[in-house]
């Protein structure tokens, strides 16, 4: 039996911790020098054929902002850089206005670059009209772009066929403390001062710890549609099952049906008692599995699932296979609907990742996302705007590159064996390097004074080198104009002033300039430059890309001028949100507070820091779910809010919150105790859903004691419009997220609020 085999698995783990040694996590030594790629330096010549390596300082360790640098000496031309690519992509049908798809989440043994084989869980995503492509394929890459239009049915068959026995300890639930192995993933590391193996989950509590890492769902980051059902719905777990029913028929019975299913006995019967009775009898296997072991069985799944559908909600937990089905609202139509919306879906640059609390870190880390691009459908919206402006016809073709940045690494570093001891922390096998679209290093081929759309998407863990840094649009010749931040276009002024670009914005530069934090999107016009060279696109000091400017006569285009002079109008339901009234919410003294443990001045994992033990990461002094099932922030649908969001840790957090997107009114980074450099624009404020919180600057006294902390701080305005439901803020560093830093948050209808703020609490773990 499955569960079995994970009891016993975590026995051994814990056995052989006992015994000062692992199988699986045995301390390994530094990579080998030859492994990596290697450079032919320019000044030197090819035919000197003098190789130098990629020095990488492997430091990394997951909690520390500054020893995570990259450093890598790569000068050009470069040698082995794969060509770049976009990923592949599925399509909504033209004629049908529809985008119906199989996404297929599968394990296998891939190859990452500069690394090796490795065991990992990948996305595999095509057009549901067409059979399944060749899955054997061993090169890791993102899951397909998936490139649908304003109004668009999204149609997605996500079916989890992962084979759990091929990965360690996988459950998502927990059992009353010290009776069982149910809960957190369990793994061990060497402390290198004293030898003594920490056994992971250590301090870590379940839910918010490294947990349940084969079960997964979507989340389709930056749309604007329900948290709730088929939507994007992070609360739901769909649960591994290699070998499923067919669902074909089932799930295009719901999608031909053109309505979307609003309660769960609105789904086909089939689906519902077959889900119930699957459910059931994974509850039986896990508590024979127990019972096998003198353990007592975990939480049923199946009671919690009852208790939601009695309450008339959808059942979290699912085996196998759920139906992702929603619309992308077009404003353009929807507003006359009846009832009419309020707002629409930006088009833009967006994305999907699997978001199952616990293991989204690891996800990520396995390559579990991919871009969401959603085009505009009128003459004047974004993308018919710029392809018109260039010529470039119905489609962008070659013009446009998709960036997809990823880190890959099988394992999460608290889980992970220290190099030996007194040496510096493990960092993993792919940890250090950022990929693009499962590439390292590519490079893309340019003709002289080329104009190419850049969408970029930071889909790292958000720690570290996946910080994308701003030395990325310093590339020499190169020529930026940033025409959408977060998947939401700029309005004509900010498209004029480009506030992350240049210094005259109005009251001057967005800290940091044009940095994107895990989660982040940009969008940018680039020319190339007219002389022919290779050019290093590097994030601080680690190259991410080249683009190699061949020679020829320059490219001319229809309309003269790179970029545009003029730009395209917003949509009407993204001008500037009103300042809040009297009766709006401005939490000016109750702000949402990024935080750790009181007294802690820095991250750190082992003994000889302050207090013994990596961070706890909260969101206003308690971990997700700490207290109990609890809606922690809770708003009337239709209210404008404007949040605070503070940082009290010397690490910046990136802020984001589904569903809705807010605009960034003030960012405040401290640079001294009770100094700050404000950002505070007096209107076109940025459109975005994700922003890193500035880090605090933390005093201390000669004891070592906190004398003051100055916090970072950021106020976002927001409006919670046409959805009500269940969803998640948190920080997209999705190592904080798993362990802690989310908080549950809801709408409900003006008329229940407040009292319907805690009824009905989904589980969430
Ligand atoms: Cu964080």
């Amino acid at each position: 039996m499955r569960k079995e085999a994970h009891v016993k698995k975590a026995n051994r783990t814990i056995f052989n911790q006992s015994n000062q040694k692992t199988n699986r996590l045995e301390v390994k030594g530094p990579l080998r020098s030859g492994a990596w790629r290697k450079f032919i330096g320019k000044a030197v010549g090819v035919a000197a054929g003098i190789a130098v390596a990629a020095i990488i300082v492997l430091s990394l360790l997951l909690w520390h902002p500054v020893r995570a640098e990259m450093h890598a000496s790569v000068p050009s031309p470069q040698l082995g850089s794969p060509a770049f690519a976009n990923p592949i992509e599925v399509h909504s049908r033209a004629g049908e206005k529809r985008l119906r798809m199989v996404m297929q989440l599968i394990n296998g043994t891939y190859t990452i670059p500069n690394v090796g084989s490795e065991t990992l869980r990948q996305f595999r995503g095509w057009d549901a009209s067409q059979s399944a492509p060749n899955l054997s394929n061993d090169q890791i890459s993102p899951g397909p772009t998936l490139r649908t239009r304003l109004g668009d049915m999204v149609e997605i068959s996500f079916l989890n066929r992962i084979d759990d026995t091929k990965f360690p300890y996988t459950f998502v639930t927990d059992s009353p403390p010290g009776q069982s192995d149910f809960g957190c993933d369990k793994a061990g590391t060497r402390d290198p001062h004293t030898g003594i193996i920490l056994p992971y989950p250590g301090n870590d509590k379940f839910p918010n710890c490294f947990h349940g890492s084969s079960t997964a769902n979507i989340h389709f980051h930056g749309t604007h549609t329900s948290p709730d059902g088929l939507g994007d719905n992070v609360l739901v777990q769909v649960l591994p099952q290699l070998n499923q029913p067919d669902w074909t028929a089932t799930f295009n019975q719901i999608y031909d049906s053109g309505k979307i299913p609003q309660k769960w006995t609105d789904l086909p019967l089939d689906y519902q008692t077959k889900q119930i009775e699957l459910i059931k009898q994974h509850d039986e296997a896990a508590a024979a599995a127990a019972k096998k072991n003198n353990l007592a069985p975990p939480e049923s799944l199946a009671k919690a699932n009852q208790q939601m559908i009695d309450a008339g909600l959808w059942p979290q937990y699912l085996l196998g296979a759920f139906p992702n089905f929603f619309q992308i609202p077009d404003y353009d139509t929807c507003k006359n609907a009846n009832p009419p919306c309020k707002a629409g879906q930006a088009p833009g640059t967006h994305w999907y990742h699997a978001h199952k609390h616990g293991s989204t870190a690891l996800h990520i880390r396995n390559g579990l996302s991919g871009a969401l691009i959603i085009e505009s459908s009128q003459e004047d919206g974004y993308d018919h705007f710029i392809r018109k402006f260039y010529g470039w016809g119905d489609s962008y073709g070659a013009h446009e590159k998709i960036f997809v940045f990823q880190e890959y690494d099988t394992i999460q570093n608290l889980e992970r064996s220290p190099r030996g001891a007194g040496g510096p922390p493990n960092p993993g096998k792919g940890g250090a390097q950022v990929l693009v679209n499962g590439k390292l290093t590519p490079t893309i081929t340019m003709q002289p004074g080329e104009v190419q759309l850049w969408r970029l998407i930071n889909a790292t863990e958000g720690n570290g080198p996946g910080i994308i840094k701003n030395t990325l649009f310093q590339a020499p010749g190169f020529t930026f104009k940033q025409t959408a931040m977060d998947g939401v276009q700029f309005s004509p002024a900010n498209y004029a002033n480009q506030p992350f670009l240049t210094t005259n914005a109005p009251n001057g530069i967005v800290p940091g300039g044009l940095v994107l934090a895990a989660g982040n999107r940009a969008d940018l016009l680039v020319q190339a430059p007219t002389t022919p060279g290779i050019v290093a696109f590097k994030s601080g000091g680690a190259t991410l890309f080249f683009v190699n400017v061949v020679t020829g006569t320059p490219v001319s285009f229809p309309n003269g001028a790179f970029p545009p002079a003029t730009w395209t109008t917003m949509p009407t339901f993204l001008k500037d949100l009103s300042s809040p009234g009297p009766n709006d919410v401005i939490n000016q003294n109750s702000p949402v507070k990024f935080q750790w443990e009181d007294g802690r001045v820095g991250v750190g994992l082992l003994p000889k820091t302050p207090l013994g033990f990596p961070p706890h990461f909260m969101i206003n002094g308690k971990q997700f779910n700490q207290t109990g099932d609890i809606v922690d922030q809770c708003m009337p649908l239709d209210g404008l809010q404007d949040w605070v969001l503070e940082n009290w840790t010397t690490l910046a957090h990136p802020f984001h919150i589904h569903i809705n997107p807010f605009q960034v009114v003030r960012i405040a980074t401290p640079t001294a105790r009770d100094t700050y450099n404000v950002y505070a624009p007096p209107n076109n404020f940025v459109w975005q859903d994700t922003i890193a919180i500035p880090p605090a600057k933390i005093s201390t006294n000669a004891a070592g004691q906190i004398t003051n902390v100055t916090p970072g701080r950021v106020t976002i305005r927001q409006t919670y419009l046409d959805f009500t439901g269940t969803y998640v803020l948190h920080c997209h560093i999705l190592a904080h997220e798993d362990r802690g830093m989310m908080q549950l948050v809801r709408v409900v209808p003006a008329g229940k609020y407040p009292a319907g703020c805690q009824d009905h609490i989904p589980e969430h773990h």
